[in-house]
């Protein structure tokens, strides 16, 4: 478990990538909904449940109610903007 001592406030989008694949935790290849909580942890932000939500309808394109490497993107700036509007 590697959730605290991450001190470092912004990520790159490189890094986030990494962080999200590396969230994957039954290796199917998608981030579903509690994968993505827990990234979002990783990454700072302590999201509710309901946050994860709006993320992953944002970025869900094509509905199956997880994200693929294609959708990666979308989420990213998805946590891109929420970090701006933390500040
Ligand atoms: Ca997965
Ligand atoms: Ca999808």
């Amino acid at each position: 478990m590697a959730c605290h001592g991450v001190s470092k406030l912004h990520f790159s989008r490189e890094e986030m990538k990494e962080i999200f694949r590396e969230h994957d935790i039954d290796g199917d290849g998608y981030l579903s909904i509690s994968e993505l909580i827990k990234a979002m942890g990783f990454l700072g932000h302590s999201i509710p449940f309901y946050k994860a939500h709006y993320g992953m309808a944002y970025s869900d394109e094509n509905g199956d109610g997880f994200i693929s490497e294609d959708e990666l993107d979308k989420l990213i700036d998805y946590v891109e903007k929420f970090q701006y509007n933390k500040r």
